[in-house]
Formats: structure tokens, C-alpha cells, sequence
């Protein structure tokens, strides 16, 4: 059975409206993973100041790949579309975070699953919103409605 996965895209560098567009049909082409739903585009400023304004997203896919080899995947397209990792937290092309796999709780080196600030950040969880179902809630028992009335929708452009 196929597990769905929800991604968060994010760029700003280089076209970001092209660069998730890109991406999103790269993620359709992943073995195993089915694009399922895409969210709309959003921008808003970078958080660390003295960046280019972000533009960010977040797709449904249903893979038959274990997590980590679908974050080597990911990676696999952050690298093809040109990612250049000099600083934590710099400008970049294309960043592709698994935000939910499952119901899968997940604490590797590699891998924090839920994403560590999926409740904290508008551009991942009002995008976010617009895939998951209405039940949707985290481990703890929040619920999406929780969350987004805990995260306003403040500083985000929605296109
Ligand atoms: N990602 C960051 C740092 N700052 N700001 C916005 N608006 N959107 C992002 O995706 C983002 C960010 C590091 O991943
Ligand atoms: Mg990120
Ligand atoms: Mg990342």
C-alpha cells in the first residue's frame, strides 16, 4: 500500500515560481511516487533578513518508497535543479522538505518527520491546509483548525 507523503517546496532564487514547477513534475517522475495534489503558490519574506522573497508550495504524493530513499530522491532533485548547499539556511533554487509521511513519527539524523516547524511557519501550513483532509491532526491531538488559528495568516501572499 502506498503511503501518502506531503512535501514543502520552497525557492528563492533563480525564477522560484519555475523552479517549483519544475520540481513538481520531477516529483511526478520519482519510481514508485504518484504526484497526487499541489497546493497554490505563495510568497513571503525570507526569515532570515537580506534574502529574496520565497515562493513556496506543498504537494500530495502517494509513494511505495521507504522514507530516506524518498529523501534521496528529493535531494537527487534540489542537486539536479541546481542547489548549492554552502550555508545552513542560505538562498537556494530549490528546497524539498517531507513535511508528513503517513501517520509515521520519524527521528534519524537525516529525517524529522512531522517537519520541526510544519506548525510554526504560514507558508507550509496554509498551503498545507489546502491538501490534507478535515480531520487532519498531529500526533499530539492538534488539529488543523488548532493550528492555523494558532498561525496566522500573516505576511504570506497567496497567487
Ligand atoms: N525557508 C528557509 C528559510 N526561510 N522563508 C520563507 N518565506 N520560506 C521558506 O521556505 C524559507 C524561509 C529555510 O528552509
Ligand atoms: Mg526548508
Ligand atoms: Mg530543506
Amino acid at each position: 500500500m502506498p503511503v501518502r507523503a506531503y512535501i514543502g517546496l520552497g525557492s528563492n532564487l533563480d525564477a522560484p515560481a519555475e523552479q517549483l514547477r519544475s520540481a513538481l513534475q520531477a516529483l511526478d517522475q520519482i519510481a514508485g511516487t504518484r504526484l497526487v495534489a499541489t497546493s497554490a503558490l505563495y510568497t513571503s519574506d525570507s526569515l532570515l533578513p537580506g534574502q529574496p522573497r520565497y515562493t513556496n508550495a506543498v504537494a500530495a504524493l502517494d509513494t511505495d518508497l521507504a522514507p530516506l530513499a524518498l529523501l534521496d530522491a528529493l535531494q537527487g532533485i534540489e542537486n539536479d535543479q541546481g542547489r548549492v548547499r554552502k550555508e545552513r539556511w542560505g538562498p537556494r533554487t530549490l528546497d524539498l522538505d517531507v513535511l508528513l509521511f503517513g501517520d509515521q513519527l520519524i527521528d534519524v539524523p537525516r529525517l524529522k518527520v512531522p517537519h520541526y516547524h510544519l506548525h510554526a511557519r504560514p507558508f507550509v501550513l496554509y498551503p498545507l491546509a489546502e491538501l490534507v483532509p478535515d480531520d487532519f491532526h498531529l500526533a499530539d491531538g492538534r488539529s488543523l483548525a488548532q493550528l492555523l488559528q494558532d498561525c496566522p495568516f500573516v505576511g504570506l501572499e497567496r497567487l
